[in-house]
């Protein structure tokens, strides 16, 4: 199993300023939430930090999505280290360290069929997790119609699609906030939930026109199901709060990222959930006042997967370099990523929303080649600057990006151990960012191992 050795232990800075020894006190007296979120479009690499600070908490969970998300984590494992990727979509990523409870809060959707087959790939993987995880009673479920519904509505969509992971995630969240859907604890009364789920698939008919699909059946496989999800369903309001007053440290893994989330992305180009750190309290069930730290996850180009606009994306050779070099395809649909340069202008309004409290800069390292890297860090319309990024995509398809040019550095930093070693192009590359966002970068990732991680401050 991977094990978490010589790791720096991650502490806020509150407790930073204490003396070691008083540590163990603080976290447990003041200590309680570290949330890590997607700053960007989605896939900064969240995963990756989160396993590395599970080595410090006792809880990682998740409060959004479902399993659209993707998180790619890799660990040397066994006694030759061998690097093995683990592929995290429902789960959250903190299992990888076998101390760690899992929790899937209230806010996800959640496919059972998918939730097993992740659970069961893991431990053919040599990850045993069954019995160190748990699901919110409160939390909606995700049906296969969803699914089907899901690629409907893109197909209705034409042109303009949003490009969804067709994982049923927008058609589930509907139905939530339309009042019909059916969440966890629907599951433990039969006759109640197969009433229902016929409901629904005859509404979804009325809506869609017939689609094929075996409502019987599908009603008979979740009575199965229900018996197996059995251990692993808990109210997970009272799980955290009892956790967090016995001195439990709670990480949480945000899923998809602030440009994609319903209200502060680049709407309809969006999931359909709450993907910034209000989507933390509501989707667990716990006040602001207990997250302790937010950490935003920013990648040091940008990507995004799926449709929508992207004022920095390149069209062009710096683009493919980001994507062959960076090995830019999803997680989760195998799908080409689209990137660009570094947006500032969509950092700032990632660091307005979610107050970040520090930065996590990754894949740096796939910036190594390049003579100059440019920084977007005004939107321009008719010569005047606009004062946040834009909510009308219409205004934002017509922005001119102005750039700031950067000397690239041009050497290796992937066996980098230490912010100081870092060239000194890279170390002001990395400057620049931080003054101009006024956030501190504490961590640096300089290769997709959980070994390539450069703490910084
Ligand atoms: P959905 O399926 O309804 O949530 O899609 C709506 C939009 O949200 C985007 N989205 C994502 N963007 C980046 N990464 C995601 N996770 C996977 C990954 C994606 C993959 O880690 O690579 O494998 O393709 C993710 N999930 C949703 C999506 O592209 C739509 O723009
Ligand atoms: P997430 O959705 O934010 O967790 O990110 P993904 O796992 O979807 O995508 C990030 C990808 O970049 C994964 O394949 C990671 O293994 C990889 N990765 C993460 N950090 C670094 C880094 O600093 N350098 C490099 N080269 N790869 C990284
Ligand atoms: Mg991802």
């Amino acid at each position: 199993l991977p094990s978490h050795s010589d790791r720096t232990p991650t502490r806020t800075t509150r407790a930073i300023r204490c003396r070691p020894e008083q540590w163990s006190l603080r976290w447990a007296v003041s200590l309680r939430i570290t949330a890590v979120l997607g700053a960007q479009w989605g896939d900064e690499g969240k995963g990756k930090l989160v396993d590395i600070l599970s080595a410090e908490v006792d809880i990682c969970a998740r409060c959004a999505g479902g399993n659209n998300a993707g998180h790619t984590i890799v660990v040397p494992v066994g006694p030759d280290n061998v690097k093995t990727t683990f592929a995290f979509h429902l789960l959250p990523s903190g299992l990888i360290n076998p101390k760690v409870t899992g929790v899937i809060g209230n806010g996800v959707v959640v496919h059972i069929p998918s939730f097993f087959q992740e659970l069961d790939t893991l431990q053919a993987q040599g990850l045993d997790c069954s019995n160190r995880l748990f699901i919110s009673d409160r939390a909606h479920l995700v049906f296969d119609f969803h699914q089907i519904v899901d690629g409907l509505k893109e197909v209705e969509l034409g042109g303009s699609s949003i490009g969804t992971t067709k994982k049923g995630i927008g058609p589930t969240y509907s139905a939530k906030a339309s009042r019909s859907g059916l969440r966890v604890h629907h599951l433990f009364d039969h006759d109640t939930f197969a009433a229902k789920f016929r409901k629904i698939v005859e509404g979804r008919y009325k809506r869609y026109g017939h689609f094929e699909y075996d409502t019987e059946a599908e009603i008979l496989r979740y009575k199965e199901l229900s018996e197996r999800l059995r251990p692993y369903v808990i109210d997970s309001v009272v799980y955290l709060h009892n956790a967090i007053a016995a001195g439990k440290r709670v990480l949480v893994e945000g899923a998809n990222a602030l440009m994609l989330d319903l209200d502060f992305g680049t709407y309809p180009f969006v999931t359909s959930s709450s993907t910034t750190v209000g989507g933390v309290c509501t989707g667990l069930g716990i006040p602001p006042k207990l997250i302790d730290k937010t950490i935003g996850v920013v990648k040091a180009y940008t990507t995004r997967v799926g449709g929508g606009p992207f004022p920095s994306e390149q069209l062009n050779e710096i683009g493919e370099h980001f994507q062959e070099i960076g090995r830019e395809f999803g997680t989760t649909t195998g799908r080409r990523r689209r990137c660009g340069w570094l947006d500032l202008v969509v950092m700032k309004h990632s660091c307005l929303i979610n107050g970040y409290d520090s930065l996590n800069l990754t894949k740096l390292d796939i910036l190594d080649d390049l003579a100059e890297v440019k920084v977007a860090v005004k939107y321009l319309v008719d010569g005047k600057e606009l004062p946040g990024f834009p909510a009308d995509l219409d205004v934002l398809a017509n922005v001119a990006v102005s750039y700031v040019t950067l000397p690239g550095w041009q050497s290796s930093i992937a066996t980098t151990t230490s912010y100081q070693e870092l060239p000194e192009n890279c170390k002001k590359y990395i400057a620049f960012i931080e003054e101009f966002l006024k956030v501190p970068i504490e961590w640096v990732g300089v290769g997709a191992g959980r070994e390539s991680m450069i703490k910084k401050s």
